[in-house]
């Protein structure tokens, strides 16, 4: 049995279970008390909290509204379609499918709706900052398709669209994917449509990391250009985990039918629910200024940072993500990220683009701004962030670990005094 303290706000799970309760607890905590700067997490509100925890969660619900194998739908389909008409309204598309359990899923279900077992696929190379689930060799979606892969230049860490124009029309993929996962730049949705048309590709923009600062106007959309947009909802739109996959309506039964019955069963209604909740959230005006302040500490943080001597893949960011190669600073990623976590500053280590290191020990790390961006931090705060970054860096090089009790002593000062949405104080 777990000594840790029981937290007072769930009764319930407290007294049927207190060691896992207990867990809850210190998670609470530790989220509460870090600086958290993985770029693809964020702290969701109580009222998303909320309907991940509700009843919903008991019903099985296979199919679509209207059109479902089990009874008992009354209110799971006014759910559903609610969810469906939040997003199609924030995004400005024709359709959307809200049932994918998560990223991964909703890219498996795009290659099941527009490509056969053994065509071919194209997207970013994961070590240049891709997605595992866009063709990479490792991913079902390499091995069950014939994945090839663009990446970005040597000299600039952006996409030369020269290359992916050759890549495209030598190997004709049925899908072409842009967006990734630790890509610090604008995505050029039309420059990527036009090669997806000349190629005869159905283009798939996978704006996970993106969906919300899209939503509050922070970055372009891809919506007129790409075909099908494939996002999660718990990244910067701050939803629940789950995903969504839109699209034009010419597209809508083939991306309907691959989800369910494809590759799921029953969707998991407690989540349809939150993602409902979120997207109510990402439509009020609070969240455009949300998703512009996120861009606007990344860029001041990006600054801090090439002001202490930190090398940024692509020279900085126009979004909420930084990618640091941390060679210069003869330090490995993942040294740095994990020390970086013993002084409350919680990152991910990363392959940065050309990397000589392997995945598991890789040269970089990534970092981002939505969480705190979330607990109000603005660009007057990025100065602190990147003195801890700089210390904690050169604490890892010198294995100084009373530099790095410091430095988490003063995270834990400034985040108590911004209190984590969704954790009761
Ligand atoms: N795992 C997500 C990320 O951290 O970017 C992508 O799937």
């Amino acid at each position: 049995m777990t000594s840790l303290p029981l937290p007072a706000h769930h009764p319930a799970l407290s007294a049927a279970d207190p060691e896992l309760a207990a867990l809850v607890g210190a998670e609470e905590r530790l989220q509460a008390d870090t600086l958290r700067l993985i770029p693809s997490e964020n702290y969701v509100s109580r009222a998303v909290l909320e309907a991940s925890g509700t009843v919903l969660q008991n019903k099985y619900s296979e199919g679509y509204a209207g059109r479902r194998y089990y009874e008992g739908q009354q209110n799971i389909d006014q759910v559903e379609l609610l969810a469906v008409r939040r997003a199609k309204a924030l995004f400005g598309v024709d359709h959307a499918n809200v049932q994918p359990y998560s990223g991964s899923p909703a890219n498996l279900a795009v290659h099941l709706a527009f490509a056969q077992p053994g065509d071919t696929v194209m997207g970013m190379a994961l070590p240049m900052g891709g997605h595992l689930t866009h063709g990479w060799g490792v991913s079902a979606t390499g091995t069950w398709f014939r994945g090839v892969q663009y990446g970005v230049r040597r000299d600039t860490g952006l996409v030369d669209f020269d290359e992916v124009r050759e890549l495209a029309l030598k190997e004709r993929p049925k899908i072409l994917f842009c967006g990734g996962t630790a890509l610090p730049r604008t995505i050029d949705f039309a420059a990527f449509a036009e090669i997806a048309r000349e190629a005869g590709a159905v283009l798939v923009a996978d704006v996970a990391h993106i969906a919300g600062l899209i939503a509050g106007g922070a970055h372009p959309s891809p919506v007129p250009h790409a075909d099908v947009v494939s996002t999660t909802t718990h990244k910067t739109l701050r939803g629940p985990r789950g995903a969504m996959l839109m699209c034009r309506e010419e597209h809508a039964r083939a991306v309907d039918k691959a989800v369910f019955p494809g590759l799921q069963g029953g969707p998991h209604n407690q989540t349809t629910a939150a993602i409902a909740v979120a997207l109510r959230e990402a439509a009020q005006p609070s969240f455009r200024d949300y998703a512009h302040q996120v861009v606007a500490n990344a860029r001041a943080l990006a600054e801090e940072l090439l002001a202490r001597g930190f090398d940024l893949v692509s020279g900085g960011t126009d979004n909420h993500l930084i990618l640091m190669d941390l060679t210069p600073k003869d330090v490995p990623g993942k040294v740095a990220a994990k020390a970086l976590d013993r002084a409350g500053i919680v990152v991910n280590y990363n392959t940065v683009p050309y990397d000589p290191r392997k995945p598991f020990d890789p040269s970089g790390i990534r970092i981002g701004t939505p969480s705190l961006t979330s607990r109000g931090l603005g660009t007057q705060a990025m100065a602190a962030v990147a003195d801890w970054i700089d210390r904690g860096v050169t604490a890892a090089r010198t294995g100084d670990e009373a530099a790095l009790a410091v430095i988490r002593a003063e995270v834990a000062e400034l985040m108590s005094a911004h209190p984590a949405p969704g954790i009761p104080t």
